[in-house]
């Protein structure tokens, strides 16, 4: 990802109260603990008012990280090269998901991978699922609401209640657009892979390229239009299956 600057101190990049449109030329690393030769980019935490993390991971030839999930569920997307996790074998198109208290091991032979991490909330009476791998090239594309212009992979059987959290893969074709202006508890974090449009984001439209990452909060109006000339694809997260947290009721007097 260049560090392209279109007019010195000018930036794509915009954090606003309800979302966020994050470009590569803004990126700045932070070094995490339990990684070694790895360069990583946090683009959406709770600092911005997100419920997750969404962070790239940029592995060198010899990279490795090593931890535990503890509260957290995590979900890693290879983007580019081949990286192992936890024995796993991962190329690009690649994901695996871990669930809380588990162990993750990462070894890369130079790779990009994309990582959510969400504090994982049980569900009463339902087990909490296994870890899982798949290839997304793999997964079967439905029509998004019967559009067969605008495609969707789901990356994490939601219909296991066992999930909280849904990845999926979105794919239009040049001038396929979301067939109206959502707004939903559920918030967003979102990877261009590739091909590029239109994102309306809250009062907002924004021009958004391969590479760009957007946060969306819950309730932000979002409607997106595709531009070609080829297929436009891009990774995104949704908080799923659970009822919402009510607040404390204030104390009286
Ligand atoms: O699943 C979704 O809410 C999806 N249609 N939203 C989006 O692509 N912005
Ligand atoms: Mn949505």
């Amino acid at each position: 990802m260049s560090h392209f600057q279109p007019v010195p101190g000018g930036s794509r990049t915009v954090i606003r109260d309800r979302y966020a449109l994050i470009g590569p030329d803004s990126h700045v690393p932070s070094v995490l603990p339990g990684w070694t030769q790895t360069t990583a980019h946090i683009l959406i935490s709770p600092a911005m008012g997100a419920g997750f993390v969404q962070t790239l991971l940029i592995l060198d030839k010899k990279a490795s990280g090593t931890g535990n999930t503890g509260a957290e569920e995590h979900f890693y997307y290879v983007l580019e090269g081949s990286c192992r996790l936890n024995g796993k074998d991962l190329t690009a198109g690649h994901y695996g998901w871990l669930p809380p208290s588990s162990k993750f091991e990462v070894q890369s032979s130079a790779s990009k991978v994309m990582r959510f991490a969400k504090q994982y909330e049980p569900l009463v009476g339902t087990p909490v699922p296994a870890a899982f791998f798949g290839d997304s090239a793999k997964v079967p594309e439905t029509p998004f609401l019967g559009d067969p212009q605008a495609r969707l992979r789901s990356l994490i059987p939601e219909t296991d209640l066992g999930h909280d959290f849904a990845v999926n893969i979105f794919t239009f074709d040049p001038g396929a657009t979301l067939p109206f202006v959502e707004i939903h508890i559920m918030e967003h974090g979102l990877l261009v892979l590739e091909g590029g449009g239109i994102y309306r984001l809250n009062d907002d439209w924004h021009p958004v390229a391969q590479g760009d990452v957007i946060w969306m909060a819950p309730y932000c109006p979002q409607w997106f239009i595709a531009k070609g000339p080829g297929p436009t694809r891009y990774l995104y997260s949704k908080n799923v299956n659970r009822e919402p947290h009510t607040l404390p009721l204030h104390p009286k007097g």
